[in-house]
């Protein structure tokens, strides 16, 4: 994922119960380094959806799957959310 620096890019994992916003969720968060990539490693299979907010300065999110390379446009909507990802 490539955005700015100072981005926070939220990883949750639905856990056991399939579910989002329950108590086994798993959640972890990083800040965009400099420059402006983050990763999380050690994924166990699982539910998955990123969430990005707190960007800095006047940047703001562009639109969802924009342009022809799906494998650099955004996948995230307006509110800085992504799809679910199956892992
Ligand atoms: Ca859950
Ligand atoms: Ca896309």
């Amino acid at each position: 994922m490539v955005m700015k620096v100072g981005a926070r890019v939220t990883l949750r994992g639905a856990g056991h119960d399939g579910a989002f916003g329950t108590a086994d969720d798993v959640v972890r968060t990083q800040i965009t380094a400099s420059a402006g990539y983050c990763g999380f490693g050690n994924l166990v299979a699982d539910l998955y959806k990123v969430t990005v907010d707190n960007l800095p300065g006047r940047v703001e999110l562009t639109q969802a799957n924009v342009g022809g390379n799906d494998n650099i446009d955004s996948d995230l909507n307006g509110d800085g959310i992504g799809c679910i990802l199956v892992m």
